[in-house]
């Protein structure tokens, strides 16, 4: 079986590498990836030493490169998630989400149909559903309405996707998760962005009031998921992948777990501007994978942040580089005018 995994230097492509790499000894996988600021080799450094791993660096949205790629090495399963995955960035400046996530899936697609893969999984979010209140669940029927210039590029790519399936007769599924949280993870976003600043003694920057939640889950319960996809899930369908009760938190309360987790105090909370148009709640209802393809979620939320937690101490190298390095200008520009 050949397997290519876009985006598999990134957070949850990288962690799909590793559960594949342990889960299917017979699959010959090719990681692409263009590294990006996100993509980062070392999440998947160790694996290339493996004679059935190899790694691509190419840019999805180069047909060129993509065509030649797929007519060499004849995939007979694609997981895509290469992606600009990052909302407050395409707050700053929306066109590389609208190149890398519309085009570059369009041109996977071309690419992939006319060398005829046999499946193809798209990785995408629920932020394509939009804002929930208080109440409710998203489902996979739920209208998509999008409000954020990331969650937009990934409601256009996903609608592109089904509409292979519909003209093309194209053997693909689309997942729809919510917030990951694990190793790996690249720190602008919530969780590590909490952890390692907390490590540092510096302020944890939280929007609004605090009180957005998020539906999280732990990233192996997610690749589970994709693999379960991938092997029994059904042409032409969405598949939603979330947490469990435990996990549907407010930041609020998730920066407290983090903090008490570490030992550190609460005055480290700064409360900052609010991101635009922020989205108030996200709740999946991924009762359908469960009945369809017996996924559910396995790591408890805690236990899931424990584990990272000690990751991020064991690792520390890993993030600070990041964190020294042109991440930092990123950094200042997105947090300078907040208060
Ligand atoms: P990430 O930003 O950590 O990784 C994205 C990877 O894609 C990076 O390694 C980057 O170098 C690569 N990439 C970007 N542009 C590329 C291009 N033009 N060509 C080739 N590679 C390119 O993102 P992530 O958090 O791992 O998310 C992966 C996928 O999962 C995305 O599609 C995202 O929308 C989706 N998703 C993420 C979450 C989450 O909580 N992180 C939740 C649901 C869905
Ligand atoms: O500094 C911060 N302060 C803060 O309060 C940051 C970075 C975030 N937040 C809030 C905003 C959100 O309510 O925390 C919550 C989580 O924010 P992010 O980590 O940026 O994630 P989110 O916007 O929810 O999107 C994530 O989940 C869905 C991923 O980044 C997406 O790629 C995925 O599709």
């Amino acid at each position: 079986m050949k397997v290519l995994v876009t985006g598999a230097a990134g957070f949850i492509g990288s962690n799909l590498v590793h559960l594949l790499v342990r889960e299917r000894p017979n699959w010959k996988i090719t990681a692409l990836d263009l590294l990006t600021y996100a993509g980062n080799l070392k999440n998947i450094g160790s694996l290339l030493e493996e004679e059935r791993v190899s790694f691509a660096r190419v840019d999805i949205t180069d047909a060129a490169a993509i065509g030649d790629l797929f007519s060499r090495e004849k995939f007979d399963l694609v997981f895509h998630l290469a992606a600009e995955s990052h909302v407050d960035r395409s707050i700053m400046s929306s066109l590389e989400f609208v190149n890398t996530n519309v085009l570059g899936t369009q041109v996977l697609l071309d690419a992939a149909l006319k060398s005829k893969v046999e499946r193809f999984v798209h990785i995408s979010t629920d932020e394509v559903y939009g804002s929930l209140g208080s109440t409710g669940y998203f489902y996979e029927t739920t209208p998509l309405d999008p409000t954020s210039p990331y969650a937009a590029s990934k409601a256009a790519s996903d609608l592109m996707v089904l509409a292979f399936c519909k003209t093309h007769k194209f053997n693909a599924s689309v997942t729809r998760c919510t917030n990951n949280f694990g190793p790996y993870h690249f720190p602008e976003k919530l969780i590590p962005l909490f952890i390692t600043n907390a490590m540092e003694g510096k302020k944890l920057p939280l929007y609004g009031d605090g009180m957005n939640v998020r539906s999280w889950l732990y990233v192996t319960d997610h690749c589970e998921a994709l693999l379960r996809v991938a092997e029994r899930g059904r042409a032409g369908e969405v598949y939603n992948i979330g947490g469990g009760a435990d996990a549907e938190l407010p930041n609020r309360d998730v920066t407290f777990a983090i903090l008490d987790m570490l030992g550190k105090s609460r005055d480290l909370i700064q409360p900052v501007g609010d991101r635009p148009a922020h989205d108030r709640r996200y709740a999946i209802d991924h009762s359908k994978i469960t009945q369809e393809l017996g996924w559910q979620p396995s790591t408890p939320f805690r236990k899931g942040l424990e584990t990272t937690v000690a990751w991020y101490q064991s690792n520390r190298s890993w993030w600070e580089e990041i964190k020294s390095g042109a991440y930092r200008s990123y950094y200042e520009r997105n947090y300078a005018n907040r208060g």
